[in-house]
């Protein structure tokens, strides 16, 4: 990758950044010094992480508050992240028809990853991904995924600010907490507010943040909204940019992003030092130690300590 490369990034050419993209989902080449040169141009962007059950209509959400940016003069980029299950099939053709929408506007940049299976690399990948789109001069950066796992909360936990979607028929509050939904959103979003029973689980919602509110975080505030017909998106939008600021003032925003970096460092550190380890010959020696039941003679343990303690070169 030349200098030229960044250079295109810098001027928001969108072929460029497509490029490089598809070269992080695939594991390409990328110079390590393509990312330490990128850095300084990665700061500016708001980090905004969108999740939710299956369905609940983040994408719909997603399209709504992207006008809503545009009207304010501010200019978009969106990973979504497809995690690659049995819900959410169509997911990437829908994408495509999104992207399609807003492919003459050089202030929108849509794309889409899927999951194939590694969700550890994934949050790591969108997190690179939303570094190139931040330093195309895109002042917002939106991480859509689905919320079920942990792979998930690792790509949501690297923003500036989450914002939690659930529909009338997300269920109870029992499984909110469960979820452990209270704790990674800043903001909840009840969308399908068309629907019977959404007055009330806001309601709930409400009395239940009341409850568990911390004094180092600001109260999640909690909008109702039909994605569909735009309802309530204004006051979405809105909200969530009253609730950044009250963010930043806090110091909140400040603590997010020393942590993002420090996660960082740590995965990076992990990812390098798992990649060495696994030599071919080690990756031989597990293989034989666990080729079927009756060659599995050693405990576990047993297993490990003798591959750490085989020399790289063995
Ligand atoms: N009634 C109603 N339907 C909605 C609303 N918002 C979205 N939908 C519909 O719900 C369905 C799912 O919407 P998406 O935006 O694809 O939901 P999603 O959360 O992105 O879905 P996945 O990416 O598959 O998890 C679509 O058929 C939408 O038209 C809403 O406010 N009210
Ligand atoms: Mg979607």
């Amino acid at each position: 990758m030349d200098s030229t490369v960044l250079e295109r990034i810098r001027q928001n050419d969108h072929r460029v950044l497509s490029r490089v993209i598809s070269q992080i989902e695939n594991n390409g080449d990328i110079p390590e010094d393509f990312f330490v040169e990128l850095y300084p141009y990665t700061n500016k962007a708001l980090r905004i992480g969108i999740t939710g059950p299956p369905g609940a209509g983040k994408s719909t959400l997603v399209d709504k508050l992207i006008d809503e940016f545009l009207k304010h003069d501010q200019s978009v980029g969106v990973v979504a992240v497809d995690p690659t299950s049995p819900f959410t099939g169509g997911a990437l053709l829908g994408d495509r028809v999104r992207m399609n929408r807003y492919s003459w506007n050089d202030d929108v940049f849509i794309r889409s990853m899927g999951s194939h299976g590694e969700l550890g690399g994934l949050a790591r990948k969108a997190q690179d991904v939303g570094d190139v789109l931040a330093a195309s001069g895109k002042q917002v950066v939106i991480f859509e995924t689905v919320g079920v796992g942990q792979g998930e909360h690792d790509i949501i936990k690297a923003v500036d600010v989450t914002v939690v979607v659930l529909t009338p028929e997300s269920g109870d509050d029992i499984q909110l907490m469960k979820a452990g939904l209270i704790e990674i959103a800043d903001i909840f979003v009840i969308n399908k507010s068309d629907r019977e029973g959404a007055g009330r689980l806001s309601q709930v919602l409400r009395n239940l943040l009341h409850t568990f509110s911390k004094e180092d975080k600001p109260e999640p505030p909690v909008i109702n909204t039909v994605a569909t017909t735009g309802e309530g998106i204004p006051e979405f939008y809105g909200g969530l940019m009253e609730h950044v600021d009250r963010m930043k003032e806090s110091g909140v925003l400040a603590k997010k992003y020393l942590q993002r970096h420090r996660n960082r460092i740590l995965t990076l550190i992990q990812d390098k030092l798992l990649s060495e380890f696994w030599t071919s010959n080690r990756l031989r020696q597990l293989e034989e130690a666990t080729r079927n039941v009756d060659s599995v003679k050693a405990s576990p343990h047993e297993i490990a300590w003798a591959l750490v303690n085989t020399t790289s070169h063995d």
